[in-house]
């Protein structure tokens, strides 16, 4: 058996049918620079009760999954420099070895909704790269969310990939994309990506209706497109400057596989003078509250 411990205070609230939000690990460990990284993780567990769920901050520790840490053990995923990124195949590699590390979009959703947990709050989703029909390089995101009956709220995927890809791949996957009172696709660091929807939904509780209409039907995620406001979007002329220097940089350094990401952040980060960071906190905060909100919602409907 996979070995998962759920913290006390997830495992009562979910017994007692109380909303619950999973958080992400990779995004702090490899998607934010220490030591600020440690502080975002701890807002993020706040904003997510001030909206009134229980939040789950998943990674494994010590061949363990963990299902909401202790400051003490978010510290240690925030601190460690060399952590491991866990996606869903590296799992039970990774837990019979007795190892740590981050996980991923992938990786937190199948641990999230093995637990019982059926909100989950990211920044952006992993998707197909640039390049991905020579490289093969498309994320195990996108195949899981296909097989995972959650609800992940994002701003759009990661803005380094291929957007319309990625989005022809979740259609191809029949995984639900629904924008949060928009039909333009978000761009994550910018409100729009280019990319329009099919579908929108204006409130909490309409997403949790829709979520609970494909029980027991459809065995995939719902994915909530949350943009941020124009008025907190990183002005899309640098974006697109940094974007591309970022992205050759990362060829030139011969990044392959799971490096890619992490290195190109790491220079976009640089690039904008810690924009992109600020933006990326700021998004994440905005979807915890959502997902909050909808986890919220969501445990209201049995009423
Ligand atoms: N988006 C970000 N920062 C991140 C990631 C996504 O803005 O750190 C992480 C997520 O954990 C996502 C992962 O699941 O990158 C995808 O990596 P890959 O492309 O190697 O599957
Ligand atoms: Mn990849």
């Amino acid at each position: 058996m996979f070995p998962i411990h759920r913290h006390p205070h997830v495992a009562e609230a979910l017994e007692q049918g109380r909303p619950v939000v999973a958080l992400e690990s990779t995004l702090l460990a490899h998607g934010l620079p220490r030591p600020g990284n440690f502080e975002t993780g701890r807002d993020l567990e706040e904003v997510v009760r001030r909206h009134g769920a229980i939040p789950a901050t998943i990674a494994l520790l010590d061949g363990v999954a963990h299902i909401g840490l202790s400051g003490e053990e978010l510290r240690r995923i925030c601190d460690a420099p060399d952590l491991t990124k866990l996606s869903l195949r590296d799992l039970p590699i990774a837990a019979a070895l007795g190892r740590s590390g981050a996980t991923t979009v992938a990786g937190t959703a199948a641990l999230a909704s093995a637990a019982g947990i059926s909100l989950f709050a990211t920044g952006g989703l992993g998707g197909v790269h640039r390049g991905a029909r020579d490289s093969f390089d498309e994320s195990a995101d996108l195949d899981v969310l296909a097989r995972t009956r959650i609800v992940v709220v994002c701003a759009g995927v990661k803005s380094i990939l291929d957007v319309p890809a990625t989005l022809e791949r979740l259609e191809s996957l029949s995984v639900g994309v629904v924008g949060y009172q928009t039909s333009a696709f978000p761009g994550f660091y910018v409100t729009e990506s280019g990319s329009m929807l099919d579908w929108r939904c204006e409130t909490p509780e309409e997403i949790a209706q829709v979520f609970a209409a494909a029980d027991g039907f459809s065995p995939g995620a719902l994915v909530v497109a949350n943009p941020l406001p124009l008025d907190r979007q990183m002005d899309p002329g640098l974006h697109d400057t940094v974007l591309s220097f970022a992205i050759s940089a990362a060829v030139e350094a011969g990044m392959t596989g799971k490096d890619v990401t992490p290195y190109v952040l790491d220079r976009l980060h640089i690039a904008s003078n810690g924009r992109t960071q600020e933006v990326n906190v700021d998004l994440v905060h905005r979807n915890a509250a959502l997902a909050a909100e909808i986890a919220v919602a969501y445990t209201k409907l049995d009423d």
